[in-house]
């Protein structure tokens, strides 16, 4: 398996797991878990469970998690489809950040952070993370955001697996 292959597989895991599971006709259950089996037989690329295996080892953000019994998996965030991924609440750190591009920052300031077509806004715990995020949609700008604030005036926030803080909307007033 090479490069390509890992890298084309992890293109498509990510497609079918936080966006269009059509694509590999496959119905993911509440927590967003797909049977492995049932996404190889779906999948039209070539896929297999030693392919799927190294997706998820080598996947720099750590996108996909297995279950204990490797007989599922599902992407770890960034879903656009309804999905109650079952953590807990969690206190944040007083300032998290978000990377955008400068083009969508008066917009941002009009009307806060919204999730758009995914199911939360995304925060990062530090500024270069955000910077390298935001890099991904053009120059990159990087908003500070109050979240120690937000959490003490009644916002909900969850952490994911690989370390994204989650929240439904960060109004203007919480964004530096
Ligand atoms: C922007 C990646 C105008 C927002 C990353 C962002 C992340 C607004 C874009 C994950 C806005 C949505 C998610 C408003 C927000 N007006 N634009 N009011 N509020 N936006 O890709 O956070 O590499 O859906 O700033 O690492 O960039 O795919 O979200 O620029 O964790 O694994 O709307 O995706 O992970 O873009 O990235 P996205 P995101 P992966």
């Amino acid at each position: 398996m090479t490069e390509k292959d890992i890298k084309t597989a992890s293109k498509f895991l990510s497609l079918v797991l936080r966006h269009n599971p059509e694509a590999a006709n496959v119905i993911p259950d509440r927590g967003g878990w797909v049977t492995v089996d049932t996404l190889i037989a779906g999948a039209d690329i070539p896929m297999t469970k030693e392919l799927i295996a190294e997706v998820v080892a080598t996947s720099d953000k750590q996108r996909f998690a297995l279950s204990e019994d490797g007989q599922r998996i599902r992407a770890n965030q960034g879903h656009s489809f309804p999905v109650d991924l079952g953590l807990m609440p969690m206190t944040p750190p007083e300032t998290l950040f978000h990377g955008t591009a400068t083009r969508f920052v008066d917009s941002i300031q009009a009307k806060g952070l919204i999730p758009g077509s995914r199911q939360h806004v995304h925060l990062s715990p530090d500024e270069n993370t955000a910077r390298t995020v935001g890099s991904r949609h053009g120059k990159p700008h990087v908003f500070h955001v109050s979240s120690g604030q937000m959490h003490r005036d009644g916002f909900t926030f969850i952490c994911s697996d690989n370390g994204v803080w989650l929240t439904d909307h960060v109004p203007v007033g919480y964004l530096k």
